[in-house]
Protein backbone atom coordinates (compact mmCIF):
# COMPACT_ATOMS: atom_id res chain seq x y z
CA UNK A 1 0.00 0.00 0.00
CA UNK A 2 1.16 3.48 -0.78
CA UNK A 3 2.36 5.50 1.79
CA UNK A 4 0.92 8.80 1.42
CA UNK A 5 3.22 10.86 3.99
CA UNK A 6 5.88 9.96 2.40
CA UNK A 7 4.96 10.81 -1.82
CA UNK A 8 7.18 13.49 -2.26
CA UNK A 9 10.76 11.26 -1.10
CA UNK A 10 11.09 13.44 2.26
CA UNK A 11 9.24 11.22 4.49
CA UNK A 12 8.74 11.99 8.26
CA UNK A 13 11.07 9.20 9.12
CA UNK A 14 14.07 11.80 8.93
CA UNK A 15 15.16 9.96 5.54
CA UNK A 16 15.53 12.06 2.18
CA UNK A 17 14.37 9.37 0.28
CA UNK A 18 13.11 5.42 -0.37
CA UNK A 19 16.44 4.05 0.46
CA UNK A 20 16.25 5.16 4.03
CA UNK A 21 17.66 2.65 6.65
CA UNK A 22 14.38 2.26 7.75
CA UNK A 23 13.19 0.63 4.98
CA UNK A 24 15.30 -2.75 5.40
CA UNK A 25 13.66 -3.78 8.53
CA UNK A 26 10.85 -3.60 10.56
CA UNK A 27 8.86 -0.25 11.00
CA UNK A 28 6.38 1.32 14.30
CA UNK A 29 4.85 4.06 12.86
CA UNK A 30 3.82 6.90 15.46
CA UNK A 31 0.63 7.29 15.59
CA UNK A 32 -0.45 9.63 18.46
CA UNK A 33 1.71 10.72 21.55
CA UNK A 34 0.11 12.75 24.62
CA UNK A 35 1.30 14.25 28.12
CA UNK A 36 -0.29 13.54 31.60
CA UNK A 37 0.64 15.46 34.30
CA UNK A 38 -0.27 13.86 37.84
CA UNK A 39 0.27 14.46 41.20
CA UNK A 40 0.05 11.02 43.81
CA UNK A 41 1.96 12.59 46.50
CA UNK A 42 4.11 14.65 44.16
CA UNK A 43 4.08 15.85 40.71
CA UNK A 44 4.65 13.72 37.47
CA UNK A 45 5.34 14.30 33.62
CA UNK A 46 4.51 11.22 32.07
CA UNK A 47 4.74 10.64 28.33
CA UNK A 48 3.19 8.03 26.14
CA UNK A 49 3.81 6.99 22.41
CA UNK A 50 1.49 4.85 20.59
CA UNK A 51 2.34 3.13 17.68
CA UNK A 52 0.62 1.93 14.48
CA UNK A 53 1.68 -1.85 15.74
CA UNK A 54 -1.22 -1.48 19.06
CA UNK A 55 1.84 -0.75 21.16
CA UNK A 56 2.87 1.81 23.54
CA UNK A 57 5.71 3.28 25.31
CA UNK A 58 6.25 5.31 28.42
CA UNK A 59 8.59 8.07 29.18
CA UNK A 60 9.31 10.26 32.58
CA UNK A 61 9.86 14.12 31.67
CA UNK A 62 9.71 15.20 35.45
CA UNK A 63 11.80 18.07 35.94
CA UNK A 64 10.99 19.43 39.78
CA UNK A 65 9.25 22.59 40.33
CA UNK A 66 9.46 22.76 36.70
CA UNK A 67 7.13 20.09 35.32
CA UNK A 68 4.35 22.40 32.72
CA UNK A 69 7.31 24.09 31.12
CA UNK A 70 8.87 20.40 30.24
CA UNK A 71 5.07 19.53 29.57
CA UNK A 72 4.50 22.64 27.13
CA UNK A 73 7.92 21.87 25.91
CA UNK A 74 6.52 18.54 24.60
CA UNK A 75 3.28 18.87 23.37
CA UNK A 76 3.95 22.35 21.42
CA UNK A 77 7.20 21.47 19.86
CA UNK A 78 7.73 17.62 19.97
CA UNK A 79 4.75 16.16 19.36
CA UNK A 80 4.13 17.21 16.57
CA UNK A 81 7.07 16.77 15.07
CA UNK A 82 7.12 12.53 16.22
CA UNK A 83 3.88 11.81 14.47
CA UNK A 84 4.13 9.31 11.70
CA UNK A 85 7.85 8.58 12.15
CA UNK A 86 9.40 5.08 12.96
CA UNK A 87 9.85 4.44 16.70
CA UNK A 88 12.47 1.93 15.89
CA UNK A 89 14.83 4.81 15.16
CA UNK A 90 15.43 5.86 18.79
CA UNK A 91 19.27 7.75 17.18
CA UNK A 92 17.84 9.36 14.60
CA UNK A 93 14.96 10.45 16.04
CA UNK A 94 17.18 11.83 19.19
CA UNK A 95 19.60 13.16 16.66
CA UNK A 96 16.28 15.23 15.25
CA UNK A 97 15.08 16.48 18.52
CA UNK A 98 18.72 18.00 19.50
CA UNK A 99 20.40 19.11 16.55
CA UNK A 100 16.95 19.51 14.78
CA UNK A 101 16.09 22.40 17.75
CA UNK A 102 18.82 24.63 17.11
CA UNK A 103 18.33 25.27 20.74
CA UNK A 104 20.44 22.70 22.08
CA UNK A 105 20.64 21.30 25.72
CA UNK A 106 19.02 22.50 28.82
CA UNK A 107 17.21 20.96 31.64
CA UNK A 108 13.51 21.45 30.25
CA UNK A 109 14.59 20.42 26.55
CA UNK A 110 16.69 17.39 27.59
CA UNK A 111 14.08 16.07 29.72
CA UNK A 112 11.73 16.40 26.81
CA UNK A 113 14.33 14.47 24.61
CA UNK A 114 14.39 11.81 27.49
CA UNK A 115 10.60 11.22 27.88
CA UNK A 116 10.80 10.54 24.33
CA UNK A 117 13.66 8.49 24.40
CA UNK A 118 12.40 5.58 26.99
CA UNK A 119 9.21 5.85 25.75
CA UNK A 120 11.05 4.82 22.59
CA UNK A 121 13.21 1.74 24.03
CA UNK A 122 10.09 0.61 25.30
CA UNK A 123 8.40 0.25 22.64
CA UNK A 124 11.52 -1.48 20.97
CA UNK A 125 11.71 -3.78 23.69
CA UNK A 126 8.02 -4.95 23.72
CA UNK A 127 8.21 -5.40 20.14
CA UNK A 128 10.95 -7.47 20.67
CA UNK A 129 9.77 -9.53 23.28
CA UNK A 130 12.56 -8.40 25.42
CA UNK A 131 13.28 -6.02 28.41
CA UNK A 132 15.65 -3.44 27.54
CA UNK A 133 18.73 -4.78 29.41
CA UNK A 134 18.84 -7.28 26.79
CA UNK A 135 18.68 -5.20 23.76
CA UNK A 136 21.50 -2.60 25.69
CA UNK A 137 24.07 -5.60 25.52
CA UNK A 138 23.07 -7.94 28.15
CA UNK A 139 23.23 -7.90 31.96
CA UNK A 140 26.95 -7.10 33.20
CA UNK A 141 25.77 -8.10 36.72
CA UNK A 142 23.15 -9.82 38.50
CA UNK A 143 21.58 -6.84 40.72
CA UNK A 144 21.81 -3.39 41.02
CA UNK A 145 23.39 -2.20 44.64
CA UNK A 146 21.47 0.85 45.78
CA UNK A 147 21.82 3.07 48.26
CA UNK A 148 19.26 4.60 50.70
CA UNK A 149 18.66 7.42 52.91
CA UNK A 150 18.97 7.70 55.79
CA UNK A 151 18.42 11.27 57.91
CA UNK A 152 17.16 12.77 61.25
CA UNK A 153 17.09 16.06 63.17
CA UNK A 154 20.13 14.96 65.53
CA UNK A 155 23.12 12.44 64.73
CA UNK A 156 21.73 10.06 67.23
CA UNK A 157 18.07 10.19 65.25
CA UNK A 158 20.43 9.67 62.32
CA UNK A 159 22.35 6.48 63.05
CA UNK A 160 19.47 4.86 64.51
CA UNK A 161 17.76 5.82 61.16
CA UNK A 162 21.16 4.12 59.52
CA UNK A 163 20.75 1.29 61.72
CA UNK A 164 17.00 0.29 59.99
CA UNK A 165 18.47 0.55 57.04
CA UNK A 166 21.54 -1.95 57.26
CA UNK A 167 18.80 -3.96 59.09
CA UNK A 168 16.67 -3.96 56.05
CA UNK A 169 19.67 -5.51 54.19
CA UNK A 170 20.97 -1.94 52.43
CA UNK A 171 24.87 -1.98 51.94
CA UNK A 172 24.96 1.60 51.41
CA UNK A 173 23.02 4.20 53.31
CA UNK A 174 23.72 8.22 52.57
CA UNK A 175 23.72 9.92 55.97
CA UNK A 176 22.11 13.59 56.43
CA UNK A 177 21.45 14.97 59.70
CA UNK A 178 20.08 18.62 60.94
CA UNK A 179 22.60 21.05 61.42
CA UNK A 180 22.60 22.88 65.00
CA UNK A 181 20.86 26.22 65.01
CA UNK A 182 18.92 25.32 61.81
CA UNK A 183 15.08 25.21 61.35
CA UNK A 184 15.56 23.45 58.11
CA UNK A 185 17.98 21.16 56.38
CA UNK A 186 18.18 19.67 53.26
CA UNK A 187 17.68 16.09 53.29
CA UNK A 188 16.18 15.92 56.70
CA UNK A 189 12.73 14.38 56.60
CA UNK A 190 9.33 15.99 58.07
CA UNK A 191 7.94 12.30 57.68
CA UNK A 192 9.42 9.31 58.68
CA UNK A 193 9.63 7.64 55.65
CA UNK A 194 9.34 9.72 52.78
CA UNK A 195 11.01 13.16 51.53
CA UNK A 196 9.26 15.60 49.11
CA UNK A 197 11.16 19.13 49.36
CA UNK A 198 9.44 20.82 46.91
CA UNK A 199 6.39 21.04 49.33
CA UNK A 200 5.32 24.21 49.09
CA UNK A 201 3.24 26.90 46.45
CA UNK A 202 5.74 29.39 46.78
CA UNK A 203 9.39 28.55 47.65
CA UNK A 204 10.06 28.20 51.46
CA UNK A 205 13.36 30.41 52.72
CA UNK A 206 15.91 28.18 54.63
CA UNK A 207 18.80 29.71 55.91
CA UNK A 208 22.01 28.24 55.65
CA UNK A 209 25.01 28.18 58.08
CA UNK A 210 28.45 26.49 56.49
CA UNK A 211 30.51 26.49 60.14
CA UNK A 212 28.05 24.89 62.00
CA UNK A 213 27.81 22.25 59.05
CA UNK A 214 31.13 21.53 58.81
CA UNK A 215 30.91 21.19 62.75
CA UNK A 216 28.63 18.51 62.74
CA UNK A 217 29.35 16.24 59.54
CA UNK A 218 32.68 15.06 60.38
CA UNK A 219 30.92 14.10 64.10
CA UNK A 220 27.83 12.33 62.29
CA UNK A 221 30.20 10.01 60.38
CA UNK A 222 32.11 8.94 62.90
CA UNK A 223 29.18 8.27 65.40
CA UNK A 224 27.88 6.21 62.24
CA UNK A 225 31.31 4.28 61.29
CA UNK A 226 31.42 3.19 65.41
CA UNK A 227 27.42 2.23 65.62
CA UNK A 228 27.45 0.36 61.88
CA UNK A 229 30.85 -1.19 61.63
CA UNK A 230 32.93 -1.20 58.77
CA UNK A 231 31.21 -3.22 55.97
CA UNK A 232 28.62 -0.87 55.18
CA UNK A 233 29.06 2.31 52.84
CA UNK A 234 28.27 5.50 53.83
CA UNK A 235 27.48 8.13 51.80
CA UNK A 236 26.68 11.99 52.33
CA UNK A 237 25.02 15.00 49.91
CA UNK A 238 26.64 18.14 50.60
CA UNK A 239 23.91 19.68 47.91
CA UNK A 240 25.97 22.44 46.42
CA UNK A 241 26.56 24.23 49.81
CA UNK A 242 30.59 24.67 50.14
CA UNK A 243 33.36 26.47 48.56
CA UNK A 244 36.06 24.06 46.77
CA UNK A 245 38.23 24.81 49.19
CA UNK A 246 35.59 24.40 52.02
CA UNK A 247 34.51 20.84 49.75
CA UNK A 248 38.40 19.78 50.53
CA UNK A 249 38.34 20.16 54.39
CA UNK A 250 35.16 18.91 54.65
CA UNK A 251 36.36 15.52 52.45
CA UNK A 252 39.44 15.68 54.36
CA UNK A 253 37.94 15.73 57.41
CA UNK A 254 36.11 12.38 56.72
CA UNK A 255 38.69 10.22 55.20
CA UNK A 256 39.04 8.69 58.48
CA UNK A 257 35.50 7.26 57.83
CA UNK A 258 36.13 6.33 54.44
CA UNK A 259 33.22 7.60 52.84
CA UNK A 260 31.92 6.06 49.38
CA UNK A 261 31.71 9.58 48.37
CA UNK A 262 30.42 13.44 49.09
CA UNK A 263 28.23 14.56 46.76
CA UNK A 264 28.01 17.76 44.94
CA UNK A 265 30.61 19.18 47.21
CA UNK A 266 30.45 22.51 45.10
CA UNK A 267 28.56 23.80 42.40
CA UNK A 268 29.92 22.41 38.97
CA UNK A 269 28.92 24.83 36.39
CA UNK A 270 33.02 25.37 36.43
CA UNK A 271 34.35 22.31 36.60
CA UNK A 272 37.74 23.27 37.34
CA UNK A 273 36.42 23.63 40.82
CA UNK A 274 37.13 19.95 41.28
CA UNK A 275 40.68 20.25 40.15
CA UNK A 276 40.75 22.09 43.50
CA UNK A 277 39.14 19.94 45.80
CA UNK A 278 40.70 16.92 45.09
CA UNK A 279 44.27 18.30 44.76
CA UNK A 280 43.07 17.98 49.04
CA UNK A 281 41.33 14.92 49.76
CA UNK A 282 41.34 11.16 49.06
CA UNK A 283 38.14 11.21 49.97
CA UNK A 284 35.54 10.29 46.17
CA UNK A 285 33.75 12.55 44.79
CA UNK A 286 29.98 12.42 42.84
CA UNK A 287 28.68 15.24 41.01
CA UNK A 288 25.93 15.73 38.33
CA UNK A 289 22.60 15.11 39.42
CA UNK A 290 21.64 18.58 37.75
CA UNK A 291 23.87 18.16 34.82
CA UNK A 292 21.91 17.43 31.32
CA UNK A 293 24.16 16.10 28.17
CA UNK A 294 28.31 15.04 28.03
CA UNK A 295 29.29 18.94 27.80
CA UNK A 296 28.58 19.10 31.77
CA UNK A 297 30.69 16.34 32.89
CA UNK A 298 33.08 16.00 29.63
CA UNK A 299 35.99 17.73 31.89
CA UNK A 300 35.35 16.54 34.80
CA UNK A 301 35.26 12.94 33.25
CA UNK A 302 38.77 13.62 31.20
CA UNK A 303 40.36 15.01 33.59
CA UNK A 304 39.56 12.25 36.03
CA UNK A 305 38.34 14.88 38.85
CA UNK A 306 35.10 12.47 40.01
CA UNK A 307 35.06 9.17 40.69
CA UNK A 308 31.34 9.59 40.33
CA UNK A 309 28.80 10.94 37.82
CA UNK A 310 25.27 11.12 38.71
CA UNK A 311 23.83 12.19 35.80
CA UNK A 312 20.63 10.55 35.10
CA UNK A 313 18.27 8.80 32.59
CA UNK A 314 15.56 12.18 32.80
CA UNK A 315 17.25 14.86 32.74
CA UNK A 316 20.26 14.06 30.11
CA UNK A 317 18.14 13.09 27.57
CA UNK A 318 17.57 9.68 28.16
CA UNK A 319 19.13 6.40 27.94
CA UNK A 320 20.66 6.77 24.53
CA UNK A 321 22.71 9.99 25.60
CA UNK A 322 23.32 8.57 29.01
CA UNK A 323 25.25 5.77 27.06
CA UNK A 324 27.43 8.11 26.19
CA UNK A 325 27.96 9.43 28.79
CA UNK A 326 28.85 5.84 30.77
CA UNK A 327 30.86 5.04 27.77
CA UNK A 328 33.13 8.02 28.39
CA UNK A 329 33.79 8.16 31.83
CA UNK A 330 34.81 3.80 30.84
CA UNK A 331 37.56 5.36 29.39
CA UNK A 332 38.63 7.48 32.55
CA UNK A 333 37.73 4.90 35.63
CA UNK A 334 34.91 7.29 36.48
CA UNK A 335 31.86 4.56 37.47
CA UNK A 336 27.99 5.78 37.64
CA UNK A 337 25.96 6.55 40.60
CA UNK A 338 22.60 7.64 39.08
CA UNK A 339 20.32 10.33 40.64
CA UNK A 340 17.43 8.33 42.08
CA UNK A 341 14.94 10.61 44.18
CA UNK A 342 11.47 10.44 44.55
CA UNK A 343 11.13 13.48 41.70
CA UNK A 344 11.98 10.79 39.18
CA UNK A 345 8.96 8.79 38.86
CA UNK A 346 9.09 4.74 38.49
CA UNK A 347 9.45 4.96 35.03
CA UNK A 348 13.35 6.40 35.43
CA UNK A 349 13.79 4.53 37.87
CA UNK A 350 12.94 1.12 35.65
CA UNK A 351 15.08 3.22 32.73
CA UNK A 352 17.76 3.10 35.08
CA UNK A 353 17.83 -0.35 36.44
CA UNK A 354 18.73 -1.39 32.66
CA UNK A 355 21.01 0.89 32.15
CA UNK A 356 22.30 -0.12 35.59
CA UNK A 357 22.86 -3.32 34.33
CA UNK A 358 24.05 -2.85 30.71
CA UNK A 359 26.84 -0.64 31.57
CA UNK A 360 30.51 -2.22 32.28
CA UNK A 361 31.31 0.86 34.53
CA UNK A 362 28.30 0.38 36.90
CA UNK A 363 28.87 2.03 40.50
CA UNK A 364 25.56 2.48 42.78
CA UNK A 365 22.31 3.60 42.28
CA UNK A 366 20.22 6.10 44.57
CA UNK A 367 17.36 4.45 45.51
CA UNK A 368 13.84 5.95 47.80
CA UNK A 369 10.77 4.49 47.88
CA UNK A 370 8.17 5.98 45.83
CA UNK A 371 4.38 6.24 47.96
CA UNK A 372 2.09 3.57 47.49
CA UNK A 373 0.05 6.18 45.34
CA UNK A 374 2.65 6.34 43.06
CA UNK A 375 3.04 2.66 42.67
CA UNK A 376 -0.60 2.47 41.77
CA UNK A 377 -0.32 4.99 39.34
CA UNK A 378 2.77 3.16 37.93
CA UNK A 379 2.82 -0.53 38.42
CA UNK A 380 6.05 -2.50 37.81
CA UNK A 381 7.88 -5.60 38.68
CA UNK A 382 11.12 -4.00 40.17
CA UNK A 383 12.06 -4.97 43.35
CA UNK A 384 14.53 -4.63 46.29
CA UNK A 385 15.91 -7.42 47.58
CA UNK A 386 19.27 -7.51 50.25
CA UNK A 387 20.68 -4.20 49.16
CA UNK A 388 20.14 -4.59 45.56
CA UNK A 389 17.22 -3.97 43.13
CA UNK A 390 16.48 -6.48 40.87
CA UNK A 391 14.99 -5.28 37.32
CA UNK A 392 11.78 -6.11 35.80
CA UNK A 393 11.91 -9.37 33.13
CA UNK A 394 8.74 -7.98 31.27
CA UNK A 395 9.19 -6.61 27.21
CA UNK A 396 9.90 -2.90 27.46
CA UNK A 397 10.88 -0.82 30.75
CA UNK A 398 8.74 -3.16 32.54
CA UNK A 399 6.74 -0.38 34.19
CA UNK A 400 3.24 0.74 33.32
CA UNK A 401 1.16 4.16 33.84
CA UNK A 402 -2.91 3.87 34.85
CA UNK A 403 -4.23 6.54 32.98
CA UNK A 404 -7.67 6.28 35.25
CA UNK A 405 -5.83 6.22 38.44
CA UNK A 406 -3.69 9.37 37.28
CA UNK A 407 -6.46 11.25 36.95
CA UNK A 408 -7.43 11.39 40.27
CA UNK A 409 -4.24 13.23 41.12
CA UNK A 410 -4.49 16.79 39.55
CA UNK A 411 -1.32 18.64 39.21
CA UNK A 412 -0.39 20.70 42.22
CA UNK A 413 1.90 23.75 41.73
CA UNK A 414 5.03 22.95 44.04
CA UNK A 415 8.42 24.44 44.53
CA UNK A 416 11.55 23.11 46.21
CA UNK A 417 12.79 25.76 48.90
CA UNK A 418 15.35 28.43 48.64
CA UNK A 419 18.27 29.11 50.61
CA UNK A 420 19.74 32.59 52.36
CA UNK A 421 22.53 33.35 54.69
CA UNK A 422 22.12 34.50 58.00
CA UNK A 423 22.40 37.93 56.88
CA UNK A 424 19.91 37.17 54.48
CA UNK A 425 22.47 37.03 51.19
CA UNK A 426 20.73 34.60 48.46
CA UNK A 427 22.73 31.39 48.73
CA UNK A 428 22.33 27.54 46.75
CA UNK A 429 20.01 25.28 47.65
O1 LIG B 1 14.66 17.81 42.77
C1 LIG B 1 15.74 17.91 43.64
C2 LIG B 1 16.04 16.56 44.26
O2 LIG B 1 16.03 15.55 43.32
C3 LIG B 1 17.38 16.58 44.96
O3 LIG B 1 17.35 17.55 45.95
C4 LIG B 1 17.65 15.21 45.55
O4 LIG B 1 19.93 15.83 45.87
C5 LIG B 1 19.08 14.95 45.74
C6 LIG B 1 19.52 13.55 45.80
O5 LIG B 1 20.72 13.35 45.88
O6 LIG B 1 18.68 12.68 45.75
MG1 LIG C 1 21.88 15.04 45.51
Amino acid sequence: MMDTSRQDGFGRDGSASDDSASKSGVRARITAARVIVTCPGRNFVTLKIETDQGIYGIGDATLNGRELAVAAYLEEHVIPCLIGRDAHQIEDIWQFLYRGAYWRRGPVTMSAIAAVDMALWDIKGKIAGLPVYQLLGGACRSAVMVYGHANGKSIGDTVEAALEYKEKGYQAIRIQCGVPGLDATYGVSKHKTFYEPADSDLPAEDVWDTAAYMRVVPKLFAAAREALGEDVHLLHDVHHRLTPIEAGRLGRDLEPFRPFWIEDATPAENQDNFRLIRSHTTTPLAVGEIFNSIWDCKDLIQNQLIDYIRATIVHTGGITHLRKVAMLADLHNVRTGCHGATDLSPVTMAAALHFDLSIPNFGIQEFMRHTDATYEVFPNSYRFESGFMYCSEAPGLGVDFDEDKAKLYPYKRAYLPVNRLKDGTMFNW
